[in-house]
């Protein structure tokens, strides 16, 4: 019985119509990363980020998981061994796409998150900045994500897995952002298997043994049939 530790990022949300962040067209060519996505950005014009985020809460809200994700749920389903979902992502696609194991590294935009008590929350579909803590009473919420600079979430847990990992698969991450970029190198060391899938090499991709190019709703599908097929 095998575990599979399985990394996504944006490029798996792609194809349900979100957009990534360093494509030509992605998030970070329409707002800057310092403003939107830093502590510092928040403290400086709350509003700005608040919006940001209230903005990527209703699109998410709009669209559907797509093959890929549904693909690796019925992976978890079909498995013997375990199957965990780590994601960078922000948006809920895996879990309406039927996954459960889904860790989210990065937070989650249905998460409200208070910068004084640390207490969270699901968050409104529009946040306003100064809302106040339901627990604390304190006006600092805060959309649950996590900025440059801070700390991912369930790091030690992560590492577990990476540890006792048989395979290890990258979906749609462009490798560019640490910690999860450091994984494979991680999975490696425990003896994984390791498999990149994205439409080009990512800029970790010379870690990885195999690769598979293309879309993921394609690349990730067809995976899943051959690793049940094996059983
Ligand atoms: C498809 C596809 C299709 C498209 N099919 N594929 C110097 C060196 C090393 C590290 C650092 C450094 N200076 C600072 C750091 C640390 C910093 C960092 O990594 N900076 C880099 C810029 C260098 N990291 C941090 O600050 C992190 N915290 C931290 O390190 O804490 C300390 C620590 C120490 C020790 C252990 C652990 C921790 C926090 C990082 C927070 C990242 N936050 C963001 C924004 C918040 C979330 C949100 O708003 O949604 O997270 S940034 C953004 O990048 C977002 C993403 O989750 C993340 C990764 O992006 P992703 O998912 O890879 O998207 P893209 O757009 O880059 O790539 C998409 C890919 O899909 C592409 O490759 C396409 O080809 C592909 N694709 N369509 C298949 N259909």
């Amino acid at each position: 019985m095998s575990n599979i530790v399985i990394l996504t990022g944006a490029g798996i949300s792609a194809e349900s119509g979100l957009d990534t962040f360093r494509a030509e067209d992605g998030l970070w060519a329409q707002h800057r990363v310092e403003d939107v996505a830093t502590p510092e950005g928040f403290a400086r014009d709350p509003g700005l980020v608040v919006n940001f985020y209230n903005a990527r809460r209703q699109q998410a809200s709009e669209v559907e998981p797509n093959a890929a994700h549904k693909a690796l749920a019925q992976l978890e389903a079909e498995h013997e061994g375990s199957v965990v979902v780590i994601t960078q992502n922000v948006d809920d696609l895996h879990e309406r796409g039927g996954s459960r194991k889904v860790m989210h590294m990065h937070g989650a935009l249905k998460s409200a998150l208070c910068a004084a008590c640390e207490h969270r929350w699901p968050a409104p579909m529009v946040m306003a900045p100064g809302d106040a803590c339901p627990s604390c009473g304190s006006p600092q919420a805060r959309p649950d994500i996590v900025w440059f600079g801070e700390m991912p979430y369930e790091m030690d847990l992560i590492f577990e897995l990476l540890g006792e990992a048989d395979i290890f698969a990258a979906i749609g991450t462009s490798g560019n952002v640490y910690p999860a970029a450091g994984f494979v190198a991680e999975a490696r060391r425990a003896g994984a298997h390791t498999i990149e899938f994205n439409l080009e090499r990512s800029s970790v991709g010379n870690m990885f043994e195999e690769h598979r190019t293309g879309p993921a709703s394609q690349t990730v599908a067809a995976w899943v049939d051959e690793v049940l097929s094996r059983g």
